[in-house]
C-alpha cells in the first residue's frame, strides 16, 4: 500500500470524517490534478462510490466472459477459437486487476463476490442478452468493447490511482478486442448473402443495448454529479454515449452494415450524429432482473464459484505451507 505521504495523518479507517484538515488535504490533491492513493485520507462517500463502481466494473468483466465463452467450442476455425479464448482470458484478467483495485479500498474480493451472487451489486446490463450466432462475437467485439473503450479511456485519468492505473492496460486490451470484432464482421459482411445477413442481424440486436451501457440519461443519473466533482467520472453518461455514436457511424459504413435507427442523421449545427429515442423501460427492466439472461448468468456464476472452491482452498493451503517453510528456515 502506498500513499502520497504528505499532508496530515489519516484516521484509523482512512476516512476523513468531518476533520477539516483531512478534507482540505483531499480537496487540494484533487484540485492539483494529483491522484488519491490508498493510504490518503478520503471522504467516506468517495471510498463507497469507488467501491461501488469498481465492483460493478469487475463483476461486468467476469460475467462478460459468459456470452463469449458460449462460442469457444463453436468458433468457425482454429484461428478464431485461439483468438476468442485469449479474449475471454483477458476479461478474467481485467476482473482480477479491478478486484485488486477495490481491495486497496478495504473491500475484499470474497465480500464483493458474495454481494454479486446475492444480487446486491450490479453488473453491466449488456451481458444479460444472449449470443445467438457467431456474428454476435463480432458485434460484441465491435460494439460492446467499443462502448467499453469510450467509457473507460477517461477512467485512465480518474482521481483514484489504483483504478486509473488498472484502466491503462485494460483499455489497451479492449482496443485489440474491438478490432478483432470489427474484423469478424468485416469478413462476414463481405461473405455470401447469408453471412452478410447474419452480421446485420447481430448489429440489429446489439445496437440499442450497447447504447444503454453508458447508463441512464444525465437527468436520471443519481451518481454522476458527485462522481464528476470527485474526478471519478470525467464525462457524463450522455456525453460518452454521443461520442460512441459519432465513432461508430462511419465505421458501420466501412463495414457496409446498417445501424437499426431510422432517426440517425448528421446534425451540421452540433456536428454530431442525432439518434432516436432509447427504450429506457427496457434498460430499467434488465437492471431489475428481467433481461433475457439475468437468471442464467447469475446461476452460472454461482456454479462456477462453487466448482472452483477446491482451487481457492488448494492455493491457500499452498500459501500457508510456503509461509510455514519460510518461517522454519529463518
Ligand atoms: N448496467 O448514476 P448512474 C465491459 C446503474 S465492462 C447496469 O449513472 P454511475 C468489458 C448504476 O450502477 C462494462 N447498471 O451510475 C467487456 C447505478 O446503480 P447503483 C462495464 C447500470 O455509476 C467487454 C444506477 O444504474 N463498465 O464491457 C448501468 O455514475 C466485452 C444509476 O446510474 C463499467 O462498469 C448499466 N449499463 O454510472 C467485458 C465502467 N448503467 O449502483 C466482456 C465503469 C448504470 O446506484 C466482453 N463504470 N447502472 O445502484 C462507469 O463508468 C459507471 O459506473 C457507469 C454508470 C457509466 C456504468
Amino acid at each position: 500500500m502506498y500513499g502520497n505521504d504528505f499532508g496530515p495523518k489519516i484516521t484509523a479507517d482512512g476516512d476523513a470524517g468531518d476533520d477539516p484538515a483531512l478534507l482540505d488535504g483531499f480537496q487540494r490533491t484533487l484540485d492539483a490534478g494529483d491522484r488519491i492513493e490508498p493510504r490518503d485520507a478520503m471522504p467516506a462517500g468517495y471510498r463507497k462510490t469507488l467501491i461501488r463502481q469498481i465492483a460493478q466494473h469487475a463483476h461486468s468483466e467476469i460475467i462478460g466472459m459468459q456470452p463469449e465463452g458460449n462460442w469457444i467450442t463453436r468458433a468457425p476455425s482454429l484461428r478464431r477459437k485461439a483468438i476468442l479464448m485469449a479474449k475471454v482470458q483477458d476479461e478474467a484478467g481485467h476482473g482480477l486487476y479491478l478486484y485488486a483495485a477495490a481491495e486497496t479500498l478495504g473491500a475484499s474480493r470474497e465480500e464483493l463476490l458474495n454481494l454479486l451472487h446475492d444480487g446486491k451489486q450490479k453488473y453491466s446490463s449488456i451481458f444479460n442478452y444472449p449470443t445467438l450466432t457467431w456474428a454476435d462475437m463480432g458485434a460484441i467485439g465491435w460494439l460492446v468493447d467499443g462502448a467499453a473503450i469510450v467509457n473507460q479511456v477517461p477512467i485512465c485519468r480518474c482521481s483514484y490511482g489504483p483504478y486509473a492505473r488498472a484502466m491503462v492496460r485494460i483499455c489497451k486490451e479492449e482496443s485489440f478486442h474491438q478490432r478483432q470484432g470489427f474484423e469478424i464482421l468485416d469478413t462476414l459482411s463481405r461473405g455470401n448473402p447469408s453471412q452478410h445477413a447474419m452480421a446485420q442481424d447481430a448489429i440489429d440486436r446489439w445496437w440499442w443495448p450497447s447504447l444503454m451501457m453508458f447508463g441512464p440519461p444525465d437527468d436520471q443519473s443519481p451518481n454522476s454529479a458527485q462522481s464528476m466533482a470527485w474526478g471519478i467520472k470525467r464525462f457524463s453518461n450522455d456525453e460518452l454515449r454521443q461520442r460512441f455514436v459519432d465513432m461508430i457511424v462511419p465505421q458501420a459504413k466501412i463495414l457496409r452494415l446498417a445501424l437499426p435507427d431510422p432517426d440517425l442523421r448528421w446534425n451540421a449545427e452540433t456536428e454530431h450524429w442525432d439518434f432516436g429515442p432509447i427504450d429506457w423501460a427496457e434498460f430499467f427492466g434488465v437492471l431489475k432482473g428481467d433481461g433475457p439472461c439475468n437468471e442464467q448468468r447469475i446461476a452460472h456464476r454461482r456454479g462456477a464459484h462453487t466448482d472452483g472452491a477446491w482451487v481457492r482452498e488448494a492455493a491457500l493451503a499452498y500459501a500457508d505451507k510456503h509461509v510455514a517453510r519460510t518461517a522454519a528456515v529463518a
